[in-house]
């Protein structure tokens, strides 16, 4: 028997919860959130989205290539994001020279390290982590400014279209998949749940 993605999830939803479900997020929505741990979130998401474009190079690298052009559509998506996160830090005048904090850094090796993992589990974990930020962002329903920019950047409709196919195709190479590396693609699921939870947490250790 061979699970997709969507079975996985389903055998998860307690972590996916706190995965998608965050104070960090109700604040946004409410407008409460403090700027000191907004711009916290904002710095640390631009050094991992640096290290997520890094991942997404390699599992472009692991794909067939009937894959190629929903990977491509990612990293050119990525491209203009990259820009975009280089402004907000700007617009706010925040440090680049800061350092990752820990749950930013071992996702970061987590990331590197899925480059050694068939690529079944790479394109579940790939799926994961940007449904993570589609739904995370999407669920609290309309935000005000300044954070509506930023709920509309993960949270619109053709992000969630991008997460669909990024969906179809792991669906797609984990029929195949030995059972091994199904169970692996399963632990990889949630071993993304559990850093997605934490990275939210980080903007409330703010110095
Ligand atoms: C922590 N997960 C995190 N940051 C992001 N920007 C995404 C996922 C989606 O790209």
């Amino acid at each position: 028997m061979s699970f997709t993605c969507n079975q996985i999830l389903q055998k998860h939803t307690d972590i996916w919860h706190e995965a998608t479900v965050h104070p960090f997020l109700e604040n946004c929505k409410s407008g409460t959130i403090q700027p000191h741990q907004f711009n916290t979130w904002l710095v640390q998401d631009y050094l991992f989205v640096i290290d997520f474009t890094r991942m997404l190079a390699r599992v472009l690298a692991s794909a067939p290539p009937q894959h190629f052009d929903v990977i491509l559509s990612g990293l050119a998506a990525l491209k203009d994001e990259l820009n975009w996160f280089k402004e907000k830090v700007a617009e706010r005048q925040l440090n680049l020279a800061t350092e990752k904090q820990p749950t930013c850094e071992q996702y970061c090796k987590y990331m590197h390290s899925l480059a050694d993992m068939p690529y079944p589990v790479q394109a579940t974990a790939l799926w994961a982590i940007e449904f993570a930020y589609n739904q995370g962002w999407q669920l609290p329903g309309a935000m005000p400014a300044p954070y509506k920019e930023f709920a509309d950047r993960w949270g619109n409709s053709d992000f969630t279209a991008y997460v669909k196919l990024l969906e179809q195709q792991a669906d797609q190479v984990l029929q195949t998949a030995s059972d091994s590396i199904q169970n692996q693609a399963e632990e990889t699921f949630v071993k993304v749940a559990k850093f997605e939870k934490d990275f939210w947490q980080m903007a409330f250790n703010a110095v």
